[in-house]
């Protein structure tokens, strides 16, 4: 092959991923997500140990003994899977979906149960209660917008088992 031709079919190829790209309205989109503690023994639910929802707790979350942690924090909106799987050895997580207005937004939480009430928080879909190296699926449609990714098992939010979720137009 000349180095004329060549470019030519490079050319040609570079115009047909142009075209694969502007035709693609809605990305479909894939999300890992890890579900981790540090251990049933190391897990503390004390006020030092709380990381509730906030633009602060942000900069804290380091110091949970437990988290929720995605590969990816921005997609565009249009079809997105998680793909969720609890690391744990010993402790049993999920991951509960819903929208959030802000990162300093107010979330329903219920001090009696420990818990977020999620039909107040609006409940948008869920990996629910994964047994420890377990995994499982959860695709949905996502506006532009902000969500937040949960576990809903009792003192584990509050322990700092969430994150956010950014969905770009
Ligand atoms: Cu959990």
């Amino acid at each position: 092959m000349t180095l004329t031709r060549r470019m030519s079919f490079l050319a040609i190829g570079g115009l047909f991923a142009a075209l694969s790209g502007t035709s693609a309205l809605a990305a479909d989109s894939t999300i890992a997500v890890s579900l981790w503690d540090k251990g049933a023994d190391s897990v503390m639910m004390d006020d030092a140990h709380m990381f509730p929802l906030g633009k602060d707790m942000m900069a804290n979350m380091g110091m949970a003994m437990m988290g929720i942690t995605i590969d990816n924090a921005t997609v565009p909106a249009g079809k997105v899977t998680f793909d969720v799987v609890n690391t744990s050895k010993d402790i049993i997580h999920e991951m509960v979906l819903s929208p959030i207005a802000s990162l300093d937004a107010k979330i329903p939480y219920s001090t009696d149960l420990n818990k977020i009430d999620e039909d107040a928080a609006g409940h948008l879909g869920e990996v629910a209660e994964l047994d420890p190296g377990k995994s499982g699926v959860l695709a949905i449609d996502l506006k532009p917008g902000l969500y937040l990714l949960y576990c809903n098992i009792p003192g584990h939010y509050i322990g700092g088992m969430w994150t956010v979720l950014t969905v770009t137009e």
